[in-house]
């Protein structure tokens, strides 16, 4: 298999196709300013993702622990609330939305994100569509995302985070890049639920950066599954025994809000296949993953030129903040 990939990368765009979530918008659909009711993120000038799943970063991606000066937006259990990137998601990749209440004696303000009382839940997840030249991912493209709140869901005060996982460099372990930003809100309505300890999880944790849905080789041999990485989205009903329909905990990001007409068909899309995205994540088996074998055989194989472009683009990253490089497979099979 090692021999029947001959790899080449090419830099393309470097920070450009980067991107951030810094616009909160609210359940009545007005985009707020920028870090206004986001925490700001560390990488507001660079664009650049987080690759070190074991660092603090992977919570909220903060300068410093604290508010980072974000106000916290009021929301109903229930409502549709979303987030306007800087740019637009130009990766491919799945998009996860989670959620996580504020310790006692915290609020959506205090809290810190990367602590070890703050357990992390999963409201929603997109996944990828699976077609016969390879994965096809709902949120690639998109300059907004949405999520409902799930309806059942206790008031109080919680961090949203969203996180899109760029995969088109993650064959090799560490190359996956999580775009993320922690909104604060105070949720209200008398929702009693509360996630069960198998329903959680904390940042740095939630991820060991091994998993199937995070080490990946896009390109070759294409994949025909994808599992989600992280916990199974909660479903309302499950837990408040309400009849809160489960699959409104599970709705996913769309363009809705969007105005352009072509929001309705990307919407459309991307709600189709996030039922799909529901059934795949939890019954998909894990995939097996010899990607990291197969990258670093595509890497030793590589034409002299590209492996000086290559090293041009290992030059220009920092580390823990990989370059977007998209790369570029050549497969020739055998
Ligand atoms: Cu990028």
């Amino acid at each position: 298999m090692k021999s029947a990939v001959a790899a080449a990368l090419a830099l393309a765009t470097m920070a450009q196709a980067h991107y951030t979530f810094p616009y909160y918008i609210t359940p009545a659909g007005d985009v707020t300013d920028e870090w206004q009711y986001v925490r700001e993120t560390a990488n507001h000038y660079s664009n650049a993702p987080v690759t070190d799943v074991n660092s603090t970063a992977i919570a909220c991606y903060q300068l410093t622990t604290g508010d980072e000066g974000a106000e916290t937006g009021t929301v109903a259990a229930g409502d549709v609330v979303g987030l306007q990137l800087d740019t637009a998601i130009s990766h491919p990749g799945p998009l996860a939305w989670y959620m996580a209440a504020a310790p006692s004696g915290e609020t959506a303000s205090t809290m810190n994100g990367s602590s070890t009382d703050v357990e992390w839940f999963k409201i929603a997840q997109d996944t990828a569509g699976v077609s016969s030249s390879g994965l096809t991912w709902p949120s690639e493209g998109l300059s907004q995302v949405n999520v409902t709140i799930p309806s059942c869901l206790a008031s109080g005060d919680y961090l949203l985070r969203v996180e899109h996982i760029a995969l088109h460099s993650a064959e090799e372990v560490g190359g996956a890049q999580f775009y993320l930003s922690c909104t604060q809100l105070t949720v209200t309505g008398s929702g009693d639920f509360t996630p069960t300890s198998d329903e959680t999880c904390n940042f740095p944790g939630c991820y060991t950066g091994y998993e199937a849905g995070i080490v990946i080789d896009l390109y070759y041999p294409v994949p025909t599954t994808y599992t989600n990485p992280g916990p199974t989205p909660i479903t309302c009903g499950a837990d408040s025994g309400s009849t809160a329909a489960a699959s409104s905990a599970v709705a996913v990001t769309s363009a809705a809000t969007t105005s352009a007409a072509t929001a309705a068909t990307t919407s459309a899309a991307a709600v189709a296949s996030s039922s799909v995205a529901t059934t795949l994540a939890t019954s998909a088996t894990v995939a097996s993953s010899s990607e990291t074998a197969v990258a670093v055989a595509a890497a030793a194989t590589a034409s002299s030129s590209a492996v000086s472009s290559a090293a041009a683009a290992a030059a220009t990253q920092s580390t823990g903040t990989s370059s977007c490089s998209k790369r570029r497979r050549r497969s020739q099979k055998n």
